[in-house]
């Protein structure tokens, strides 16, 4: 069910869920702290090339380069230190992780540690930041395991089921925040006079069935023969097996290819590709696929590897990277599909 709720604040919600018993104190505090920052983003993505801040992230003079072997753009560290420095104080955390940052980074010892962790990707498509394409912040939340205080990398390796909440921040013509704490999928748009969050859609629902598929279609010779086949039917349209016309969009950044799904239905895949294949795949579990995981199916679609829901995964490393189909669950499904019968014609 699909309901605008414009007199809802973040603030609001949260509370209702605390009162409800679905989320306590602390994680409260967690994704109000997360949505300033995004707040903080979204001022700081919105100046443009006014602010300084386009281009790509110097380090004595070269190109500064993560732990993803990718150049960072000045707003990617920007918008890290922005959810570093927003989240050290305030008690709720025991360890934070990021996209941009090569180990997780513990909460110093002059502030007080809490019981969860916070995995994000501070600024994702960031390479469309310069030609003024949306982007997004992404992030996922998992509880610290019990009796440790100091968490280190291994403590963050829960599958994405174990997440407690989800979200992402998409920096758009509307700055707008999706959360899942468990109960469905909400959004919640930025009022920026009055410069808070106001609930836009409680249950986002994304339709079993669609016509629509997001794929980066310039790796199709590097495809696996599944994804091959899956594709060259979709392209087939109703002359072809799948019996009615498909449509594309590939907007090269997850947020925003992942909120028109939420919106109005779709299949999302980055899949393995012989360039990727060595690394496990393109976006990053742990960031990326789990928390969008989460939310799609709080919505009452799908997320899979291709040949395992997503959020069954167990990671083996902070930035491991997957195939990810994720969308309308009835594609889903069909895509899972083609691989099956693939894998066991093999
Ligand atoms: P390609 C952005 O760099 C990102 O991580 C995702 O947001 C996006 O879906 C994908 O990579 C785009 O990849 O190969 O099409 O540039």
């Amino acid at each position: 069910m699909t309901s605008p709720s414009s007199s809802i604040s973040l603030t609001r919600y949260l509370i209702e869920e605390q009162r409800a018993g679905r989320i306590n104190a602390d994680l409260r505090l967690l994704i109000e702290v997360v949505a300033r920052a995004c707040k903080s983003i979204s001022i700081a993505v919105g100046k443009g090339a006014l602010g300084g801040v386009l281009g790509d992230a110097l380090s004595a003079g070269e190109a500064s380069i993560n732990v993803q072997g990718e150049a960072q753009k000045k707003l990617d560290v920007l918008s890290n230190e922005i959810l570093l420095e927003a989240n050290a104080w305030g008690g709720h955390l025991a360890g934070l992780a990021s996209e941009e940052m090569d180990t997780s980074h513990p909460i110093p010892d002059v502030y007080p540690r809490g019981n969860y962790l916070l995995l994000f990707d501070p600024l994702d498509g960031s390479s469309n930041i310069d030609v003024n394409i949306s982007v997004g912040t992404i992030f996922s939340v998992l509880r610290c395991p019990d009796g440790v205080t100091r968490a280190q990398d291994e403590h963050f390796l829960q599958p994405g089921s174990a997440q407690v909440a989800a979200g992402y921040c998409t920096y758009g013509p509307s700055t707008m925040l999706v959360l899942t704490v468990g109960h469905g999928t909400h959004s919640f748009t930025l009022d920026r006079e009055v410069g808070g969050f106001v609930m836009t859609t409680r249950g986002m629902t994304i339709p079993e069935e669609t016509r629509e598929f997001a794929v980066n279609m310039s790796n199709q010779r590097f495809w696996e023969a599944p994804m091959q086949r899956y594709v060259g039917d979709l392209l087939a349209g109703r002359e072809g097996p799948r019996g009615k016309d498909f449509n594309m969009r590939w907007v090269a950044s997850m947020v925003a290819d992942v909120h028109r799904i939420l919106t109005r239905g779709g299949i999302f895949s980055y899949p393995l590709d012989s360039k990727c294949a060595a690394k496990g795949g393109k976006l990053r579990l742990m960031y990326e696929a789990n928390p969008m995981a989460f939310l799609v199916e709080q919505a009452g679609g799908a997320a899979s590897t291709g040949r395992e829901r997503m959020m069954d995964v167990a990671p083996t490393g902070l930035h491991q990277r997957v195939p990810v189909f994720l969308g309308s669950r009835r594609e889903v499904e069909a895509a899972v599909e083609y691989h099956r019968a693939h894998d066991a014609a093999a």
